[in-house]
């Protein structure tokens, strides 16, 4: 389904102030509704070579895929939606491509990124992340981080080791324990959920969520909530106010009104009624 003039999109990816260069890489294309965000890591310019490979690719698979998909039609072999597969698929097809160049490239050597994308459709959204890149959702004035982090320290708080407190002050917080193009095979974390009119939701690498903590981002994008632009801008200004240590990237997607597939309840229902 096409979502141009119903999801309203916002993108910024700044170096920050410390680094030389921007290894963050964001994407997004409103007809299939897609908005993806990936951080990249390895040596020298390697981790912007796998953070766009990551996002060119998951471009490139999906506008491929999701024309083609009834909205919200459900597997019944996995009762995932055919877009939440098709994401899967297409992180599963950039994970490849990145590690098979780290693999036979030794300037790549052991390149990787960080991951998080969301797909709307059908008054939907599926999110799909691998590592500590974030989405989070402000609907009702209330901010709700909707990943988990794939990092050591959030695994340590949920086994109990430490409280998220304690996890807060670590000095090892990014130690992600998933990334893209490290090994031949990944698993990807899909969630599904309801997509409502005026929500905002925030897809964030750590150079955000490092500078600005949550209480932070609430008021900001409590107090910008109506200008979308003027959000991003204003993260992206407050993460470097506050050092600017990494590069920041924030990209926001809000759905305007509702966006129903075509397809009403006596379509989805025509089986049973025309007996
Ligand atoms: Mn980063």
């Amino acid at each position: 389904m096409n979502l141009k003039g119903i999801l309203d999109i916002a993108g910024r990816s700044n170096v920050g102030l410390v680094r030389s260069n921007n290894e963050d890489k964001i994407g997004e294309d409103q007809e299939i509704g897609l908005v993806v965000l990936a951080d990249g890591m390895g040596g020298y310019k390697s981790g912007e070579v796998a953070s766009e490979i990551a996002v060119n690719t998951i471009l490139e698979e999906l506008r491929a895929a999701i024309p083609d998909l009834p909205p919200g039609e459900i597997d019944d072999q996995t009762g995932y939606t055919r877009e939440s597969l098709a994401a899967r698929n297409s992180v599963v097809k950039a994970n490849e491509a990145i590690f098979s160049m780290s693999s036979n490239e030794a300037q790549y050597r052991g390149m990787g990124t960080t991951l998080v994308m969301g797909i709307f459709y059908d008054n939907q959204i599926t999110i799909a992340h691998v590592g500590d890149s974030r989405m989070y959702r402000f609907r009702d004035g209330k901010l709700q981080q909707i990943t988990v982090d794939h990092t050591l320290l959030q695994e340590l708080v949920d086994r109990g080791f430490y409280t998220q407190e304690e996890a807060n002050t670590s000095l090892n917080k990014n130690l992600v324990t998933r990334a893209l193009g490290i090994e031949g095979s990944i698993a990807v974390d899909i969630k599904e959920d309801m997509a409502m009119p005026g929500d905002i939701y925030l897809l964030c690498s750590d150079g955000l969520t490092d500078m600005v903590d949550d209480q932070e981002i609430h008021a900001t994008v409590t107090a910008f909530r109506d200008n979308l632009d003027q959000l991003a801008d204003k993260l992206v200004a407050i993460a470097n106010d506050n050092g600017g240590r990494d590069n920041i990237s924030v990209l926001l997607a809000q759905p305007n009104k509702e966006f129903p597939s075509k397809k009403d309840w006596k379509s989805k229902f025509g089986k049973l009624l025309s007996k």
